[in-house]
């Protein structure tokens, strides 16, 4: 207990935290609601938060619209040396951010701290990109004329992020955003703000320390309502949203609507194909960390096995006996390697879900248990389940945020795993785990996987943020992270410039005046 105190003294949480705007306090509970933040590991009140209003919001707003009228004039590598800052500070916080976000969600605290790692590299990769926003030059079709194209900076970002990873997906945004010269409006998500305070007071500190305006990174904490408001935005150039399908489609709508700009990063339901050539023993640890870690709650957490029947029951035996002695427990013990999941309502989705797909023929072979006793009085604490079903299955269709491996059996070549493993709506990640080159070819193939993600040889979960991060279909569409992904948080301009004395048309086009 003292030593969480101690975390969130160091983070600058305190017990009541107002809807702020960076360098503005907003006090007081007054016409706000508020809203007690719990922990899932223990229940116990980390701090009781007031939720924004809409004239919140319109102040937000106004701080990150006038931030920007500076902020979008430093030069980018300037921008990208206070970026640098920032991943200093969060280098030394590490701990206590990993701390935080392992308390306030539930996450183990190696997933705690690597999320907070996340973080750090994408600081390190946003700063060497601060000097590479670069475009093409083209070769005009007229004589002395140049052609080029520049990026400038958007405008307002608005980020939604969801709780599962508190803070590493907004950095993802933020701090490319804050490269390419936007400024943030973060809403993150009401189920896990606390992090995202701890943050934003990070932040605050950097801005102060090199007279930067405030609102260039701003953090509204609030419900929905405070993400339509953002999705109607026309203030707001580009929403990124992170989160279920459902969710993503609303503000999908909202801000195409208006023709915004949308990043989308919404459900998987990601697979691993086993085929006869598998090095089980590796496949299983990717298995088993894909499915359980952070309880599920990953948008890539391995939710179906797609199994070659060759060596299906082989793998169901050695799955059955890792799965009982999984460490379910408290996410700050070091032991453990299976946390809570958020809540209550968590909690029922899963057993939900494993009640209809018992309906439609899948069979429970482990896993499914609500906990109780001494360490699990919260109710939030389940038992990873697996369960043999079919692709098909509405259930197995469906992404349920919990721990639920589907076992899936495949016979014959490789493509009839891959129809399964493509027949679902999302298309987030996807991986093989296969020693023949000619299988891990087909699923690479463009007739192979058709996820934003696929991998060889390693699990659906845990991609590093080199690349592009992101997926197909009911996933959204939606690139962020690493590679060229910062391209969506600038505008792009087309110039031509005309250096000789004649005004020739291009097409060849004659239109004498
Ligand atoms: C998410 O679950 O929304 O690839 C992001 C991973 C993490 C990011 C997950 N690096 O599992």
């Amino acid at each position: 207990k003292q030593e969480l105190a101690d975390v969130l003294h160091q983070l600058g949480i305190k017990e009541i935290n107002p809807a702020y705007s960076t360098g503005l306090e907003w006090g007081g509970k007054e016409g706000r609601t508020t809203r007690d933040i719990l922990s899932p590991a223990d229940g116990s009140l980390i701090a009781t938060v007031n939720m924004a209003t809409a004239e919140d919001y319109d102040q937000v707003v106004t701080t990150a619209q006038q931030a920007f009228k500076t902020w979008r004039t430093m030069p980018s590598p300037k921008r990208g040396e206070i970026v640098r800052q920032i991943g200093d500070k969060l280098r030394e916080h590490k701990e206590a951010l990993g701390k935080l976000v392992s308390y306030e969600m539930g996450k183990i605290l190696q997933e705690g701290l690597g999320e907070v790692q996340e973080m750090i590299d994408i600081c390190d990769f946003a700063v060497g990109l601060s000097r590479q926003l670069h475009g093409y030059t083209m070769h005009s079709e007229r004589p002395q004329h140049r052609m080029y194209e520049q990026y400038h900076p958007l405008g307002i970002v608005g980020i939604i992020s969801a709780f599962n990873f508190p803070v590493a997906v907004w950095s993802w945004n933020a701090m490319l955003g804050g490269v390419c010269g936007d400024v943030m409006i973060w809403k993150p998500s009401e189920k896990a703000p606390l992090a995202a305070i701890a943050c934003q007071n990070i932040i605050r500190e950097v801005l102060a320390e090199n007279d930067l305006p405030e609102g260039v990174f701003n953090v509204i904490i609030g419900d929905a309502e405070i993400g339509s408001l953002m999705a109607n935005d026309t203030r707001i150039p580009l929403v990124s949203a992170t989160g279920s399908t459902r969710m993503g489609k609303k503000v999908g709508e909202a801000v195409g609507a208006r023709l915004g700009k949308s990043l989308l990063e919404l459900g998987g339901n990601n697979a691993i194909i086993l085929t006869e050539n598998a090095d089980l023993e590796m496949a299983l640890n990717a298995i088993v960390f894909g499915a359980v870690g952070t309880c599920g709650q990953r948008c890539t957490s391995t939710r179906r096995l797609i199994i070659h029947e060759n060596i299906y029951n082989q793998v169901k035996d050695r799955l059955l006996k890792i799965y009982p002695k999984l460490p379910i427990g408290h996410p700050l013990d070091s032991t453990t390697l299976v946390g809570p999941l958020i809540d209550k309502d968590a909690v029922n989705a899963f057993t939900k879900a494993l009640e209809a797909v018992k309906k439609e023929g899948g069979n429970i072979l482990t896993g499914g248990e609500i906990l109780s006793g001494a360490g699990y009085e919260t109710g939030t604490y389940v038992t990873p389940a697996i369960v043999e079903a079919e692709n098909h299955y509405e259930m197995v269709q469906e992404e349920t945020f919990a721990p639920i491996l589907y076992l899936i059996k495949y016979s014959g070549d490789v493509e009839n795993a891959i129809e399964l493993q493509n027949g679902v709506k999302q298309g987030l990640s996807s991986s093989i785990f296969s020693t023949n080159l000619l299988e891990t070819e087909a699923f690479l193939a463009h007739w192979g996987s058709d996820c934003g993600i696929a991998n060889v040889n390693i699990g659906t979960s845990g991609a590093e943020i080199g690349g592009a991060f992101g997926g197909e279909k009911d996933t959204g569409g939606g690139r962020e992270s690493g590679s060229d992904a910062w391209r969506i948080y600038m505008r792009r301009q087309t110039n031509t410039i005309n250096y000789s004395r004649e005004l020739p048309l291009a097409q060849g086009i004659k239109f004498d005046i």
